[in-house]
């Protein structure tokens, strides 16, 4: 296959996950960008600034477990299997032949600070979820962190279009202390949904707690609604 042909197939794969989820994704709350290819400038449209109990940051702090994993490039790998059609490990170069794209969202943590438009660059979780297309039992995933960290998400979360697999931001590759060289981003849910140095991402049956969820943190997670604890 030539690579308009992948692209092809991948636009494909992605209409048909959009029409099996569109219901759901419709029911839960969104920021989301509704261009296709998503520029931002904001996933607000028109709610208020911040969701209740943020504050503006304009610094980026960084919070994590402590361990700033390195991980060599060439020996980086993200693999994502599980119930799925296609299992698949990708290496840099297989991630940077994606579709790539650039996004404008809004950073909530539940620790109460707010970051807005923040600009990333990288691949759309549902471009890679259409490469490996989810069996007809796949409800959720669990994101796997190279520093050991997990994070749940259910599929028509992970599925809306600002949740993205980021290796830029603010055009300069993704710092390490943020999470580079590639994480996640969830911008209509509390950031701890992202996993930072990620690693794995598992297509799973039935829901599962990752590491803060556990620990009581929310499993739906939506700052729009206060949701930081279960
Ligand atoms: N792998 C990994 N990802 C992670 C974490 C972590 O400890 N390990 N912390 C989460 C939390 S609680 C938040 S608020 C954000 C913070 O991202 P930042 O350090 O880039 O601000 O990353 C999330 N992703
Ligand atoms: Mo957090």
């Amino acid at each position: 296959m030539d690579n308009n042909e992948k692209l092809d197939k991948i636009i494909e794969a992605r209409m048909k996950l959009k029409a099996r989820f569109e219901a759901k994704i419709q029911e839960t709350p969104s920021m989301s960008d509704s261009k296709p290819q998503g520029t931002g400038p904001t996933n607000r449209h028109g709610m208020p600034e911040l969701p209740v109990g943020q504050y503006i940051t304009h610094k980026f702090p960084v919070l994590d477990l402590g361990y700033h994993p390195s991980i060599p490039m060439d020996k980086w790998r993200l693999t994502i299997d599980g119930e799925v059609e296609n299992k698949i490990v990708l290496s840099w170069d297989d991630l940077m032949a994606l579709p790539q794209t650039d996004d404008v969202s809004d950073f909530h943590c539940v620790t109460t600070w707010s970051k807005l438009g923040v600009e990333w660059r990288g691949v759309r979780f549902m471009d890679l979820a259409a490469l490996v297309m989810p069996k007809d039992t796949a409800t959720h995933v669990m994101c796997y962190g190279y520093d050991t960290y997990t994070t749940n998400l259910s599929l028509e979360e992970a599925l809306k279009p600002d949740v993205m697999l980021v290796h830029t931001l603010f055009g300069q590759p993704l710092p390490k202390e943020h999470g580079g060289p590639l994480r996640m981003i969830t911008p209509q849910l509390y950031a701890w949904k992202g996993s930072k140095w990620i690693k794995r991402i598992e297509f799973m049956p039935k829901n599962k707690l990752g590491f803060w969820e556990e620990r009581g943190y929310s499993n739906t997670a939506y700052p729009w609604r206060n949701d930081r604890y279960s």
